[in-house]
């Protein structure tokens, strides 16, 4: 890639020197994965910076959700996005379950509170937020929802570390929740990612599941997976959470600067910060109304692309058009209007903690007019 192209993000990385140190540990005590020392520190420090009760690590975002479904015992239908990434999805299909798209509402591109319990149905156990772009979604309307249907709630907070309510963990939003540390994300650990639970009962159950169902030596509790994280992986994340507090906040200035140049241009619609919220900044997605702008939505990514700038269009297109989804009845675009036009709107401009003012200066330079 030619140096000057500008990136959608680019992955925070740990102190090296301060990486090997831990790395030569390793190495002497040849203990490498398979709950190690890392590994249980990693979870204690996560538990801690993320302010949960119980965190279980994970190779990456998307064994948490299959898994969590699995711990669930989530059958039938589950209530879900078309607006998210497609593991999403995925994880309710590689469960046996039937995903049933509802629309979402465009203040925070979550799912639409009001248009849920049209979709329930006597086979629906649950339902699956994303908190997109880490904006957190409508979960008070959402859990009483749950509460009144008797329904699960698995939240996808793949893109919410860090993100707090009121002083609250929203990482600790639903019967469990999922964390995503792919090298895209805030926080990263190469790839990776957890599930937060509420109990210490609940955690050993998926500590179990991630181990094959293993519950000691030679007893299977439950049909698992293998999908613990290693120890170089939990040393690099224990290195790299002491600096993510400054990369959030790299983020927050860039955040602020894109407000400022974008907020008079007729025909982008963008974010602002929500009361009471602290956010991470994981994204900056602009929304484009071409008949304002002048401009379609492609022209513009496409304009940016040539320019060497490569935002990306996260969501589009929607997961409830994909040819393995677009059968289920719930996946017409005229079920899912807002979902179907914000995907039409979306470009997720650049946006991590290395961006420099001659960065902004010239991603900015092609979007003004
Ligand atoms: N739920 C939600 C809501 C999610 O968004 C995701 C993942 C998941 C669940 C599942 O979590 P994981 O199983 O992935 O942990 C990316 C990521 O692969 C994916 O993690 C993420 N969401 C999704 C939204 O985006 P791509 O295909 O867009 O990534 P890629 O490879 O095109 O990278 C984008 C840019 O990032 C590159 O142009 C440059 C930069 N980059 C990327 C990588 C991988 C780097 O600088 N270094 C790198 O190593 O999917």
């Amino acid at each position: 890639m030619d140096k000057n192209t500008i990136t959608v993000t680019s992955p925070l990385l740990p102190d090296r020197a301060e990486f090997e140190l831990l790395l030569k540990e390793i190495w002497n005590s040849k203990w490498i994965t398979n709950n190690g020392s890392f590994h249980q520190k990693l979870e204690k420090a996560l538990a801690e910076y993320l302010k949960v009760p119980f965190i279980s690590l994970f190779t990456n975002g998307t064994l948490p959700l299959l898994t969590a479904l699995q711990a669930l015992r989530i059958t039938g239908e589950v209530i879900t996005t078309p607006y998210s990434f497609v593991a999403t999805t995925h994880s309710i299909w590689w469960n046996g379950c039937r995903p049933v798209f509802v629309d979402i509402e465009g203040e925070t591109c979550g799912i639409d509170p009001d248009k849920i319990e049209a979709a329930i149905t006597p086979k629906t156990t649950a339902i699956m937020p994303v908190s997109c772009y880490g904006k957190p979604c409508k979960m008070d309307e959402i859990q009483a929802i749950a509460d009144k249907y008797g329904l699960k709630v698995i939240h996808d907070a793949a893109h919410a570390f860090g993100v707090e309510v009121n002083g609250e963990s929203w990482a600790g939003k639903g019967d469990m929740a999922s964390l995503s540390f792919h090298a895209t994300k805030v926080y990263n650990t190469l790839e990776g990612g957890a599930l937060v639970v509420k109990d210490e009962a609940t955690k050993k159950r998926i500590d179990f599941l991630k181990n094959f169902g293993f519950a000691g030596e030679t007893e299977v509790v439950a049909p698992g997976i293998n999908s613990k994280m290693d120890e170089v992986r939990a040393a690099y994340g224990l290195v790299n959470l002491k600096h993510v507090d400054e990369a959030i906040e790299k983020r927050h200035q860039v955040a602020v600067k894109y407000r400022e140049a974008l907020r008079p241009v007729p025909g982008i619609r963008f974010f602002d910060d929500m009361p009471g919220v602290r956010h991470n900044y994981s994204y900056f997605p602009i929304f484009i109304n071409a008949e304002e702008y002048g401009m379609t939505r492609d022209e513009l990514y496409f304009k940016l692309r040539e320019h060497g700038v490569l935002g990306r269009r996260y969501f589009y297109p929607l997961i409830s058009t994909f040819s393995t989804y677009r059968s289920l009845p719930s996946a017409g675009a005229e079920n899912l209007p807002v979902a179907t036009r914000v995907a039409n709107e979306v470009i997720c401009l650049p946006m991590h903690h290395e961006l420099s003012e001659a960065d902004l200066t010239r991603i900015l330079e092609l979007i003004v007019r």
